[in-house]
């Protein structure tokens, strides 16, 4: 396994509408991240990940892209931009963008053409089929984001495919002239400096001929079989790689939904030169059955343990992959993994331990540093992403929940969750803005904010700076041969990392209860390396471990 920067290295994912608003217009901005880019170094941070920046009818707040080469005006312009990537590698750190190639904006010239007439040159740009003989859409696909896939254009009278909203138009990636598009795109931005692209639902790019019925199974099967994963895909990462990322010491993330441990490794092994490195939706995914909204399953270590566990197998010492247990498109991981109330402080710092000791790289959310938690919005009016209002309005249409139940699913699972401002201060509205933002701050930054934890010592923010920072010593957090202890205990996660002289044991309790646990050596006189409690009973080889205790003894 070659070691590289990227592997090693922890990635701070930043939404730029949420992040910080510089000019008080309620839109978090460019400006507003160089003003905050000595504090993301302080959290020992190597890679910034950009959602995206670039124009948009925000539609999907920025993955629905009109113009590839250009800034979104209400983010700011190509000097800030310019600055920002000059800001950020002066730090030492590196910083990617978010590159959407599977879908554009509708309002994208590409688009604007196609629709015109089925002879424009941009038409086959798109998938384009004509109705079904009853006049419906060409088959029964449906989008993410709810209904039908296909939208009817009237001017030319036949349907367009799009997998997320009907303002995303799906690219058509048998186009070579679409690649090379795209390709362009990318050399823009690579040329600039910018150090590799995190890539929108990538796996998506390349269609099932025939565009043949979705079988009636879940809709995360269907995603696998039917939508990811097509015939074309390898080919056309390949292509990338070769003509474009491979020039440039940049790298590639993959957001890996539809991949699975089974063909993980056609996408990320080092000798098949696709991508560099994954993340998977099985952690971020684990408590949901079926459909983002419903049939929520219970948090289960066992579960989560297994996930970690095929994901090492799967990659084992040919690919990579990125762990995450929060992003913008799902509720805060506190809310979901964690105790966000008793336990708020111990739980948090206990995930993150798990998180910063686990093979591969670590991603982290913006606002996951200080433990942001759920926002509960009081009506729909409140409601900002476009998931959950669909699925709102598809709600109205079958009522099969009430309206307040609906609401609270939305609250519980929604991505709005995630993009709250990020709460610096204690000031109105968190500091973030003096204007009203574009959507609510969670009310709770009068206590939760970083101004706060700055100053505490025991805070989950310096609890943050001081694990990255061990993880940045010890290559065993990152590379460590893993050996898993007690896997079926439901309430404690034990395991030991070696790595030539280096050897780590990291203990968890899940637990709201005390847990114990023995082991078969004397612990009396090992070193504590990170303990997000106070003490630690240890008795020979007896451990008490304290309600979400987490720690890692260092056995070298
Ligand atoms: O997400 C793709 C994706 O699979 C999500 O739609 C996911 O299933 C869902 O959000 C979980 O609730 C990417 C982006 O991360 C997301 O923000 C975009 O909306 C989407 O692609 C379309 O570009
Ligand atoms: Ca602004």
């Amino acid at each position: 396994m070659k070691l590289t920067w990227f592997k090693k290295g922890t990635i701070y994912q930043i939404y730029p509408r949420s992040f910080n608003d510089s000019n008080n217009d309620g839109i978090g901005d460019i400006r507003g991240i160089i003003e905050k880019l000595d504090y993301i170094k302080s959290l020992h941070i190597d890679i910034i990940w950009l959602s995206p920046i670039f124009s948009s009818p925000n539609d999907d707040n920025g993955y629905d892209i009109s113009d590839y080469c250009s800034i979104m005006p209400e983010f700011g312009t190509m000097e800030d931009f310019d600055e920002l990537l000059k800001e950020t590698h002066k730090r030492g750190m590196r910083l990617i963008l978010d590159l959407v190639a599977n879908h554009c904006s509708d309002e994208h010239n590409w688009f604007e053409e196609a629709k015109k007439s089925k002879e424009n040159p941009y038409r086959d740009y798109f998938h384009w089929r004509k109705p079904a003989a009853d006049g419906g859409p060409p088959n029964n696909w449906m989008s993410f984001f709810g209904g039908s896939a296909w939208e009817f254009d009237e001017v030319t009278g036949e349907y367009y495919l799009h997998l997320f909203t009907r303002k995303q138009p799906d690219l058509n990636w048998e186009n070579p002239k679409v690649r090379e598009e795209i390709y362009n795109a990318m050399r823009f931005w690579l040329d600039k400096g910018v150090d590799g692209f995190r890539m929108d639902v990538i796996p998506l790019i390349s269609k099932r001929i025939g565009y043949p019925d979705a079988p009636n199974v879940g809709f995360r099967k269907i995603i696998e079989d039917v939508y990811a994963n097509g015939p074309t895909v390898h080919k056309y990462l390949n292509e990338m790689n070769e003509k474009v990322i491979s020039k440039y010491d940049a790298f590639s993330l993959a957001e890996g939904v539809g991949i699975n441990e089974s063909n993980a490794g056609l996408y990320v092994d080092e000798d098949r030169k696709e991508l560099d490195m994954l993340y998977h939706f099985d952690i971020l995914e684990c408590t949901i059955v079926n459909g983002k909204f419903e049939e929520v399953s219970p948090f289960d270590l066992i579960q989560i343990k297994h996930i970690f566990k095929k994901w090492r197998d799967a990659i084992h010492g040919t690919g990579w992959i990125a762990n995450a247990m929060g992003n913008h498109d799902f509720a805060r991981m506190i809310s979901r993994f964690g105790d966000d109330k008793k336990y708020y402080l111990e739980s948090s710092k206990m995930l993150m331990t798990m998180m910063s000791t686990q093979n591969g790289t670590l991603n982290i959310y913006q606002g996951d540093e200080i433990g942001m938690t759920n926002i509960t919005l009081q009506s729909i009016d409140e409601v900002r992403d476009i998931q959950s209002l669909n699925f709102y309005k598809e709600n109205l249409k079958t009522n099969k929940y009430s309206k307040e139940l609906a609401l609270e699913m939305i609250n519980k699972e929604g991505r709005d969750n995630a993009r709250t401002p990020v709460q610096w201060s204690d000031e109105i509205n968190g500091g973030f803005s003096i204007q009203e933002p574009w959507l609510k701050v969670n009310p709770n930054h009068t206590t939760i904010n970083v101004k706060n934890q700055e100053n505490d010592p025991d805070s989950i923010l310096n609890f943050y700076r001081q694990i990255l920072k061990v993880r940045k010593d010890h290559d065993v957090f990152v590379y460590g041969d893993f050996e898993e202890i007690e896997f079926n205990n439901p309430s404690l996660y034990i395991y030991k990392k070696t790595l030539g002289e280096e050897k780590i044991m990291v203990i968890l309790n899940f637990e709201s209860l005390k847990g114990h646990f023995e082991y078969n050596e004397n612990l009396n006189e090992v070193n504590i390396l990170v303990n997000n409690y106070k003490g630690l009973e240890i008795e020979n080889n007896r451990i008490t471990l304290e309600p979400y205790q987490g720690v890692v003894l260092d056995l070298g």
